[in-house]
């Protein structure tokens, strides 16, 4: 009998259910992995964008991590928008207590209307605290600047940045480059090579939860034994597929469509 590959996802939720757990979890069965959820924080928000936050007792994002650790098990594991320190020392404290190796961090720091989705003091813990667990971090160009303290509008300055945020303890980085006009180019670093992963760039409003959606196809990736760069070559062709398959819901930015034919593999 086949083995069920299950990956978890430790996110904010999206009631517009473009971005977020929600994103997640539609990636997750789209991709052919069963799908958990740890939520640290809830959102009120639409395609227009987010008009409240939740977070959720420190204790219940523990409580849900426990409940699907002691009893489901995991392959891997997406982590999102984590709202707060608190919740990043608990989150790690857990990942480090279960030994859960296969993390993918998409450090999610201020949603596309300006809303913070991790608070300003929180940064310096998800570095300093997160990033050694992480296979691999997967943050755009606004996120990268911040993390690497520096201006990224080249292709060079993108190299610069991703060899910062490794030497900051990151395993390997995914730096998206689909805030930059032209080719959609994701520029991967571990260390040591360099590699680029490139598509043409899909014109679309519906681009809401693209982050959230790479991120977790990775993870589903490795949760099923692909080597890191298989799992982000996969990734880039769901995203890229997702996005052209989007269809316009709501007045704003409208979300991907996760259940387009998938026939690659
Ligand atoms: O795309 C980043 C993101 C992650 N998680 C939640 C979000 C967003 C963006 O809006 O709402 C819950």
């Amino acid at each position: 009998m086949k083995k069920i590959v299950k990956v978890m996802t430790i996110a904010g939720s999206d009631s517009g259910a473009g971005a977020g757990i929600q994103a997640d979890l539609k990636t997750f069965h789209a991709l052919g992995v069963y799908g958990t959820s740890v939520i640290t924080a809830v959102t009120a928000q639409n395609t227009l964008g987010v008009t409240s936050v939740l977070e959720m007792p420190t204790g219940m994002v523990i409580d849900q991590m426990d409940a699907i650790l002691t009893d489901i098990n995991t392959d891997a594991v997406k982590i999102g928008m984590m709202a707060n320190m608190e919740i990043i020392r608990a989150v790690v404290e857990r990942l480090a207590y279960y030994g859960i190796s296969n993390v993918v961090l998409d450090p999610v720091m201020i949603a596309k209307g300006g809303d913070r989705l991790l608070r300003a003091d929180a940064v310096d813990a998800m570095r300093d605290e997160m990033f050694p667990f992480a296979t691999v971090v997967t943050p755009n160009i606004p996120e990268a600047e911040i993390l690497a303290q520096m201006e990224i509008r080249n292709n060079s300055q993108v190299r610069r940045a991703a060899e910062i945020i490794v030497a900051q303890g990151a395993n390997s980085i995914v730096l998206k480059g689909g805030h930059f006009l032209g080719d959609a180019v994701d520029v991967f670093y571990d260390g040591e090579a360099f590699i680029e992963f490139v598509r043409p760039r899909v014109n679309t409003r519906n681009s809401h939860g693209t982050g959230c959606t790479f991120s977790s196809a990775i993870a589903a990736g490795l949760g099923k034994g692909f080597k890191l760069d298989q799992s982000i070559e996969m990734a880039k062709e769901y995203v890229t597929r997702a996005l052209m398959a989007a269809k316009s819901i709501g007045q704003g930015y409208g979300p991907l469509e996760h259940f387009f034919k998938f026939d690659i593999q």
